[in-house]
């Protein structure tokens, strides 16, 4: 494809609460939204993942914007012809900032299948048009109201139940779930990295809760450590903040790091490396993945829906209804969850869905045009 314009807005969206995880809480928390149009006039969105602060990973919505502005824009407005399976290649000279790349390669994977006249997942070699979601609840100030929350949510329709740990809020929450809802609740804990070897014994004590999983519980860098923690547990351990490319899964695999990955294309660089990283696990390693999600707004969570059509999804995703983050999406129609706790896939070209362009361009704190060709 040919690009005659890339523009890159700075949104900044209100929670409908607050969500705190082991890294702090966040309220309101910063779109990098971008949009390519090419020669034609067809457009197409995404969304960088990076958030108000390097907590889950060092960038931020700023290194994003710089990264993006300084680096990736200008590399890629050099070339005539673009061809989304090798921008990962065009813009491998810049170590890491993946979740820079990813929003600028996924725009183009939504332009490509618009362009294509097909939506995304299909695009992407997705089989199942409806995705099972679940929902990720962050640390609440009380075991009471985490129940409530519970309750809520299974009422709506959601299949698994996420809860977020930290040192101090772990094994009592966990029992109190396990006491209210029964052994049969799908119920997994993610720690954010939160958690050193050293806590092995409150892991099996964990261990005793028939979770699905044990999301991210060592240092994000920490392949080795999490291969011990699994040689004592049964509960299987997931990888999140761990696995930025296909050669991390590979590590995960040789290692024994871990039975399951969350994929996030924005923590891994975008759709490239989610196809490789799916490819290799579930088709090779023969181990399942879902994707996991970073609060996204409408337009990103149009790419997570189109991600889990995938064959290796094989547990419910962190991909909730609009209305579980915001009072007001920034698409139309705005994500629902159908009453069986699935999301369906759309079948209009690209993710699917209107991006309310107005509303964007109106409200957003800083905007840039870069012009490819007039
Ligand atoms: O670790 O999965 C995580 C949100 C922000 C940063 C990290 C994580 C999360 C979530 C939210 O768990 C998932 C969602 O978007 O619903
Ligand atoms: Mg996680």
């Amino acid at each position: 494809m040919e690009l005659k314009k890339i523009e890159l807005f700075e949104l900044w969206v209100k929670l409908k609460e607050d969500f705190e995880t082991s890294f702090g809480k966040t309220i309101e928390r910063p779109a990098i939204l971008i949009r390519v149009e090419e020669k034609n006039g067809e457009v197409g969105w995404a969304e960088s993942v990076a958030g108000e602060g390097p907590w889950y990973s060092y960038e931020t919505w700023e290194t994003a914007w710089h990264i993006l502005n300084d680096f990736i824009i200008p590399k890629i407005s050099k070339e005539e012809e673009i061809d989304v399976e090798k921008f990962n290649e065009m813009v491998s000279n810049i170590r890491g900032h993946n979740m820079a790349k990813a929003g600028l390669e996924m725009a183009l994977w939504d332009l490509k299948a618009k362009i294509e006249g097909k939506p995304l997942w299909k695009v992407l070699g997705g089989v199942n048009k409806n995705i099972v979601s679940g929902v990720s609840i962050g640390i609440q100030n009380t075991t009471d109201e985490l129940v409530k929350k519970v309750s809520m949510f299974l009422d709506k329709g959601y299949r698994r139940i996420k809860i977020k740990i930290k040192p101090g809020y772990d094994i009592e929450p966990i029992i109190r779930l396990r006491k209210e809802f029964g052994q049969d609740l799908p119920l997994h804990v993610d720690a954010n990295s939160a958690y050193k070897l050293t806590d092995i014994e409150l892991f099996k004590k964990i261990d005793n809760y028939n979770l699905l999983m044990i999301e991210q519980p060592l240092h994000w860098k920490d392949l080795i450590d999490h291969a011990e923690l699994a040689r004592h547990l049964r509960t299987p351990i997931c990888l999140d903040e761990s696995i930025e490319d296909v050669n991390d899964a590979r590590k995960a695999y040789q290692l024994g790091s871990a039975m399951i990955i969350n994929i996030k294309p924005g923590r891994v660089g975008g759709f490239s490396e989610v196809l490789k990283i799916h490819d290799f696990w579930y088709k090779i390693a023969n181990r399942p993945v879902w994707i996991g999600g970073m609060l996204e707004t409408g337009i990103g969570r149009g790419h997570l829906v189109s991600a889990a059509t995938l064959p290796g999804v094989k547990y419910p995703n962190d991909i909730s209804a609009s209305e579980k983050y915001f009072e007001k999406d920034i698409v139309e129609p705005p994500w629902i969850l159908n009453k069986d706790g699935t999301i369906t896939a759309p079948e209009k070209p690209g993710i699917g869905v209107e991006v309310m362009e107005d509303y964007i361009a109106k409200n957003s704190k800083r905007t840039k045009v870069y012009i490819i060709k007039p």
